[in-house]
């Protein structure tokens, strides 16, 4: 019996480290070094070839190493039979919250036009408005957008969200499923997108959306790349439909050297590291998952293949 991690141009040896700090006896393989294929039951997985993982026969489940999934259930080679779960952890959240406040009180006192003044010697100050005449709206309220929600709403912004099935969240405006979407982008100024990859929200942030955001208004996207139509967003950027975009993850990471997001004043690029999967903290729940897998019991944190997150 083995665990096999898959994650390409990944240095795995912490993670190596960490599962064996919960459970010694576990058999790891680290692709492509694969002893005996026979073997795997379970699999990690970041950004995995496609086509791969049905060349395991004895193949139960896959985890995703992240939290989001879509790198696996995009990937049509994967046996029905395969379960997929992923990982789910307070650091995980912890980290988002404070990416996108950061990212907001950036942006609501001016710092990203600051820091540009900088390079221009520019003695320039601008007016800021105060949280609660900022309305900030974040599209998906699970495991990240709800706390996240909330701690921006106790810190006084005026919040809405938007999910799949209607919910009640204190001091938060919610909205559900695309008949809401109009209702919910009105009146927006920061859109922050926190929703997972699927085939209903893969180009979620285009034109047509920004238009019926706030005037001017900014987009923050620590979800996925393919959530935004990039040339959508320039065409935004240059008529003044938005005025700025906060973004941390792309179709194409690395970002391509070439790409019309570098060197723009109101484009905020960071490498994808919103929050980042830390081996000792999601050790526990791949083991756990590990050893449910081999005795047939249901995985924690599974995937629902239908809905596609
Ligand atoms: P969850 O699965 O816990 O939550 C997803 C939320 O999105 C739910 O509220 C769900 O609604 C909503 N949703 C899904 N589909 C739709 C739809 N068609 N219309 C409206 N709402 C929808 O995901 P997480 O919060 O754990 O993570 C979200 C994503 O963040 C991940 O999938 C990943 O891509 C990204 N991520 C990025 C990181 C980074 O470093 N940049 C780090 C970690 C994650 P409902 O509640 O009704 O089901
Ligand atoms: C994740 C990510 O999904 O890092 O965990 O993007």
């Amino acid at each position: 019996m083995s665990l096999l991690f898959i994650a390409p141009g990944r240095d795995l040896s912490s993670w190596e480290d960490a599962i064996h700090r919960v459970d010694s006896n576990i058999e790891i393989d680290i692709w492509p070094a694969i002893e005996d294929k026979d073997r795997v039951q379970f699999a990690v997985c970041w950004n995995h070839p496609q086509h791969l993982l049905d060349s395991f026969p004895n193949l139960k489940a896959v985890s995703s190493l992240g939290a989001g999934a879509d790198h696996l259930i995009s990937d049509k080679s994967l046996p029905e039979s395969i379960d997929i779960c992923r990982v789910v952890s307070p650091s995980l959240v912890q980290q988002m919250k404070e990416y996108i406040l950061a990212a907001i009180l950036n942006i609501q006192r001016n710092f990203v036009h600051y820091i540009r003044q900088n390079d221009q010697r520019k003695w320039q100050p601008h007016n800021h408005p105060s949280p609660k005449e900022l309305q900030v709206g974040i599209m998906g309220l699970g495991e990240l957008g709800k706390p996240t929600a909330k701690q921006l709403a106790e810190l006084g912004y005026q919040v809405s969200g938007w999910s799949r099935s209607a919910k009640e969240i204190e001091n938060i405006n919610t909205f559900a499923g695309e008949d809401e979407l109009v209702q919910f982008l009105e009146s927006t100024h920061i859109l922050i997108c926190l929703l997972p990859l699927t085939d209903e929200t893969k180009g979620i942030l285009n034109l047509n959306i920004f238009k019926q955001m706030d005037d001017h208004g900014w987009i923050i996207n620590a979800a996925r790349g393919e959530h935004l139509v990039d040339e959508d967003l320039i065409y935004a950027l240059d008529s003044n439909i938005l005025q700025g975009a906060w973004l941390d993850v792309f179709s194409e990471e690395p970002l391509p050297d070439k790409h019309a997001f570098w060197n723009r004043d109101n484009v905020i690029v960071t490498p994808h590291i919103a929050s980042i999967t830390k081996p000792d903290e999601i050790a526990n729940q791949i083991v756990e998952n590990y050893k449910r897998a081999l005795s047939g019991m249901e995985l924690n944190y599974t995937i629902d293949r239908e809905k596609g997150y």
